[in-house]
């Protein structure tokens, strides 16, 4: 049986970790792939030097090449380009959205079966710009956001709980990042809901809502600290944790920026809802009862996607 094959689009931060991470996981074969010469050969030749003491086979190859992608099960895009001072979210979006062209038109010539995810900031207009350009099925592209933000929840959840992080499980719904919405009634330490908590005196409310703002600007918090460059190793084993559970058909409920059809009221946007993720991809999208909190600040999320999708479709009339 041949080896699963990973393709990594974009070898900066989180393509050499997202790299490290599967080869060390020894989840297939992988290929680096970035336009910036030299560098993702560079950094599959130092991955597969740690192959000997690690002791992992899977086979690393960087490259400039697209062809290379062919046959990918999994492909992880983290292309383009980080804002930079005196760059408006616009000039982002624009550039970014070249750079989505360009990896949608090289999937959809080699890889068109591969699972897609994608991780290219502002998240959920990327991953729908990214669907669009490929033309695959829209259950095999998926954006990774969620994960990231529940993870940093449940980190400083887990802090504030004094308990293992394992115990804790947060659900978000909602956009990356500011628009993120917690929703501490399905947030529990070992199925406790969050407000139980509060009531039996492990924690007050004013210290969850600290918790909720501090998991909002989670990435800004570590941009500011790094002083160049945003988060890299959450990021990539939270997306690793996605390809997972698409090439072992775990069945997965995680949340990520998943196309809606009609679910919670929103059809044709990439927006973060609870999915599971199996061989099939995304094989079915939790739909969740709102409280009237929750439903206002989800509503938030989905206007500022739409107002990105607005300025893509601007940017590009094709789209
Ligand atoms: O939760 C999330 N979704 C995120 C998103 C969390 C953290 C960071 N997030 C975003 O991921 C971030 O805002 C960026 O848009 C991406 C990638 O972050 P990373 O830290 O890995 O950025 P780097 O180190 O700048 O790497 C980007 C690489 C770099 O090597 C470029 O040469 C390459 O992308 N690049 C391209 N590769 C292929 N094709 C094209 N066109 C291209 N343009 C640039």
């Amino acid at each position: 049986m041949a080896r699963k094959k990973i393709a990594l689009v974009g070898a900066g931060m989180i393509g050499g970790t997202l790299a490290h991470l599967a080869a060390m996981k020894e989840m297939g074969d992988v290929v680096l792939f970035d336009i910036a010469e030299g560098m993702p050969s560079g950094k599959a030749l130092d991955l597969a030097q740690a192959a000997p003491v690690e002791g992992f086979d899977s086979k690393l190859k960087g490259t400039n090449d697209y062809a290379d992608i062919a046959g990918a099960d999994v492909i992880i895009v983290t292309a383009g380009v980080a804002r930079k001072p005196g760059m408006s979210r616009d000039d982002l979006l624009g550039i970014n959205l070249k750079v989505m062209q360009a990896v949608g038109a090289g999937i959809k010539e080699h890889a068109p079966d591969a699972f897609v995810i994608c991780i290219t900031n502002p998240l959920d207009a990327m991953v729908w710009a990214l669907r669009e350009y490929s033309g695959l099925p829209t259950e095999k592209v998926v954006g990774m956001a969620g994960v990231l933000d529940s993870a940093r929840f449940r980190c400083f959840l887990a802090e504030e709980f004094d308990v293992s992080v394992e115990d804790v499980t947060a659900f978000v719904l909602g956009g990356h990042g500011d628009t993120m919405v917690p929703v501490l009634e399905y947030s529990t330490v070992a199925g406790i809901p969050v407000p139980d908590l509060i009531k039996m005196g492990w924690s007050t409310q004013e210290k969850m809502d600290a918790i909720v703002k501090r998991t909002r600007s989670g990435g800004g918090e570590i941009v500011q600290l790094l002083g160049n460059g945003s988060a890299y190793y959450a990021p990539a084993t939270s997306a690793i944790m996605m390809a997972e559970s698409y090439l072992k058909d775990k069945k997965r409920v995680l949340p990520a920026a998943a196309n809606l059809t009609g679910q919670y009221g929103v059809d044709g946007l990439y927006v973060g809802v609870p999915i599971v993720i199996g061989a099939n991809g995304v094989e079915r999208i939790v739909e969740i009862e709102l409280n009237d909190e929750a439903k206002a600040n989800f509503q938030v999320s989905v206007d500022a996607v739409k107002e990105l999708l607005e300025a893509c479709k601007g940017i590009d009339s094709s789209l």
